[in-house]
C-alpha cells in the first residue's frame, strides 16, 4: 500500500509505517504547490496529512485512489467529514496526545496577557527597560478568578484543570453536553452561552470548529464580556471575528486577548493587532513540542497501519464509516 506523507514528521512515525511493510512516499521539497500536491495525492492509497489541505468533494473526485487519510492534527475542520463518509473514506486525527501541550499554550498566553509580558519583553529588546514606577506596567492577578472554557473536551480539561490548581479559579463551561469528569473532580458549573461570557474573568475557547460557528465570538459577544476580562483562542481563528476583537480591545471593552489562532492566519506584522500592547499572539504553536509531534507522528501511523490490515483506525473522526 502506498502513503503519501506531504511532510516530513517526526521519525517515529516513518519507522512504524516502513516496519509495517507500507511504501511511503514524502516530497522532494516543502510546501508543495496544491497541484504538486494533488498529484501525490492521486498516486497513493492513503495519505498522512500535515497541516490544512481542504479534503472536500472536489479532492475526493480528483484522487478517486486514495481509500484513506490519517491527519496530523486532532482538528478535522478542513475536511468534509459527510463527503469522505459517503465514499467510506475514514479519516483518522490525532486527540489525547496533543490536549497538554495545547492547554499549556492556553495558560501561557493567559499569564501573558494578564502580566502583558510580550509588550513587556518588547521594551526590553527595543533598548527601553524604563525606571521603576509605582504607577506602571501594572497587570493583573489570577488567583480565585474565574476560567470560562468554551468546549470542555480533553484540551479544555487540561486547561481548567492547570487553572484549578495553579490558580484556585472557579471554572464555568459552555458545551454541546454535560462533562461529568469535570463537575465531579473540578467543580465546574455548565452554563448557558450569555452566562459565559458575561461572568469569565478569563474565557478561552476549546471546541472543535464547525462552519455554523464562524465569528461566533463577535462585537455583540465582546460587549457583553467584562472590561477586565481575557479572551484566549488555541483552538481555531474562525471562531473569532478579528476585526471586532480588535475594536473590543481598543475600546477596553475587554483587557486583553492572546492568540495561538488568528483569522485569518496567518496574520503578518503590518497587521494592526500586533501594535496592541494587549494582546500576545502566537504561530499557532499549540502541539509544537517534541513529546506532542512524536505522538501525533505514532498515532496517526497506527491509524493507517490499521486501515492497511483492514482494521478499524483507532482514532477516527467519522467512525460511522465502520457501520454497515
Ligand atoms: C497542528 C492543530 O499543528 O491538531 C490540530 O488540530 O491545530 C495542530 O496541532 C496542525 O493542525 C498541523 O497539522
Amino acid at each position: 500500500m502506498k502513503v503519501f506523507i506531504n511532510k516530513r514528521i517526526p521519525e517515529i512515525g516513518i519507522k512504524m509505517l516502513e516496519e509495517a511493510g507500507l511504501e511511503v512516499t514524502l516530497p522532494t521539497h516543502d510546501n508543495l504547490p496544491h497541484e504538486e500536491w494533488l498529484k501525490y495525492c492521486q498516486n497513493a492509497d492513503a495519505i498522512l496529512n500535515v497541516g490544512h489541505n481542504k479534503f472536500d468533494r472536489e479532492f475526493f473526485e480528483q484522487c478517486p485512489n486514495v481509500k484513506a487519510i490519517a491527519l496530523y492534527s486532532v482538528g478535522f475542520d478542513h475536511v468534509d467529514i459527510k463527503e469522505a463518509t459517503l465514499k467510506n473514506i475514514p479519516i483518522g486525527n490525532t486527540p489525547d496526545v496533543l490536549s497538554r501541550a495545547t492547554s499549556d499554550v492556553a495558560f501561557l498566553l493567559m499569564q501573558s496577557v494578564a502580566r502583558r509580558a510580550s509588550f513587556n519583553f518588547q521594551k526590553v529588546k527595543d533598548g527601553n527597560w524604563g525606571d521603576f514606577d509605582p504607577l506602571h506596567a501594572l497587570g493583573q492577578e489570577l488567583y480565585g478568578k474565574t476560567l470560562g472554557v468554551f468546549g470542555l473536551g480533553r484540551i479544555g480539561f487540561e486547561m481548567a484543570e492547570k487553572c484549578k490548581k495553579a490558580f484556585n479559579m472557579k471554572i464555568i463551561y459552555h458545551n454541546r453536553h454535560h462533562n461529568e469528569e469535570a463537575e465531579n473532580e473540578l467543580d465546574a458549573t455548565y452554563v448557558s452561552f450569555e452566562e459565559l461570557i458575561g461572568q469569565s474573568d478569563v474565557l478561552s475557547i476549546h471546541a472543535n470548529f464547525v462552519p455554523d460557528q464562524k465569528d461566533l465570538f463577535n462585537a455583540s459577544v465582546f460587549e457583553k464580556m467584562k472590561p477586565d476580562s481575557i479572551f484566549i483562542n488555541t483552538a481555531r481563528g474562525g471562531f473569532h471575528n478579528q476585526k471586532d476583537l480588535y475594536e473590543a480591545l481598543v475600546s477596553k471593552q475587554i483587557w486583553g486577548a492572546g492568540l495561538d489562532v488568528t483569522n485569518p492566519e496567518p496574520i503578518f506584522k503590518d497587521d494592526p493587532i500586533l501594535e496592541l500592547s494587549s494582546v500576545c499572539v502566537l504561530p499557532h504553536i499549540g502541539s509544537a513540542t517534541i513529546e506532542a509531534r512524536n505522538g501525533m507522528a505514532k498515532v496517526a501511523s497506527e491509524n493507517i497501519i490499521a486501515f492497511s490490515k483492514g482494521e478499524k483506525m483507532p482514532n477516527c473522526a467519522n467512525p460511522e464509516v465502520y457501520k454497515d
